[in-house]
């Protein structure tokens, strides 16, 4: 049996399935839910300074090929939060998913994450106001990106996951950025947009928020490109997210550069168990094709 364990700097991953941030990230018990189903690491919904109601509904809207939400960061706030990610810990890596409007207020929240293995910076949601400089409006600048980088990583000692968004002219630029401020991980991407539909009865745009992000198989493609991007410029592990949603999906994203994948949407499309199907589709597509570890084909469609 080829076995799946990737290492990740610094962080053990039984398996290379790891729960993205979003609505299963909400409580410790839900975490561990996930964990039981099969991920080979969770991450707990993007947590801030302060609590926030999120945008009013409907949030989340799903499509054939794609989901949409605009949730909108509703969360406790870390000093509420902490808690759960206690209750989280114990069957495998919990990730603390933290957003910021500035490098101080990151640091402030990181530092109190000290009970997750590893931190993941989300500079990358892309449902703000553009008068709100959360999310995106970080992420789409170099170096606001590089100063929330390094500020986080002069205050934690466990690893530091960077979450890119796929909307800028061109991700290298930024995973430079996040490189040299030193993150030890980055992963990608964020959802795409955010586009928008209209409710051509009423005439009327249907999210509350007028606009959503994109996620699911429609921008797998996207994701892929990204990944291959950064591949050719850092050298950190990158962990591949977007529309991964069966095991010939994350052996792409292993083939574009990712050491590991991030699941979400798929778990609208293939329930809880999605993380052990996409393990096992992996395990199966390797061995059928005499390859003995997903070290052998990480990168492969870099070759001439
Ligand atoms: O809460 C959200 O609306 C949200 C976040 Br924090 C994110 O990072 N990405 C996204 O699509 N939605």
């Amino acid at each position: 049996m080829i076995s799946l364990e990737v290492e990740l700097t610094g962080l053990k991953l039984r398996n290379p399935t790891i729960l993205t941030s979003g609505f299963l990230g909400v409580s410790g018990k839900l975490l561990k839910r996930v964990a039981e189903a099969g991920a080979g690491a969770v991450t707990t919904k993007s947590i801030g300074k302060e609590p926030r109601k999120g945008h009013p509904n409907p949030t989340v809207l799903e499509f054939d090929s794609w989901v949409m939400n605009a949730v909108g960061l509703p969360n406790p706030g870390y000093e509420n939060f902490k808690e759960e990610i206690k209750i989280a810990k114990g069957q495998v890596p919990v990730i603390a998913s933290i957003f910021a409007g500035n490098p101080e207020d990151f640091a402030l929240v990181a530092k109190e994450m000290g009970d997750a293995d590893a931190i993941e910076l989300n500079i990358s949601c892309p449902n703000l106001a553009p008068r709100e400089c959360f999310g995106q409006a970080i992420g789409k600048n170099p170096d606001l990106s590089y100063e929330v980088v390094k500020a986080v990583k002069k205050v934690v000692k466990i690893p530091v996951i960077t979450k890119l968004t796929p909307n800028v002219n061109d991700i290298k630029v930024i995973a430079e950025a996040v490189e040299r401020a030193g993150t030890d991980i980055i992963s990608a991407i964020n959802t795409v947009g955010p586009g928008m539909i209209i409710d051509i009865e009423t005439t009327k745009p249907v999210f509350a928020n007028k606009f959503a992000g994109l996620s699911g198989p429609a921008i797998h493609p996207i994701a892929v490109k990204c990944v291959y991007d950064i591949y050719e410029t850092v050298k950190v592990p990158i962990i591949g997210i977007g529309g991964v949603s069966h095991g010939k999906d994350a052996i792409e994203m292993v083939m574009a550069g990712a050491s590991a994948v991030g699941i979400g949407t798929a778990i609208y499309y293939r329930g809880i168990d999605v993380f052990k199907k996409v393990c096992d589709e992996m395990t199966e597509f390797l061995e059928s094709h005499g390859y003995s570890s997903l070290e052998e084909i990480r990168g492969l469609a870099h070759r001439d």
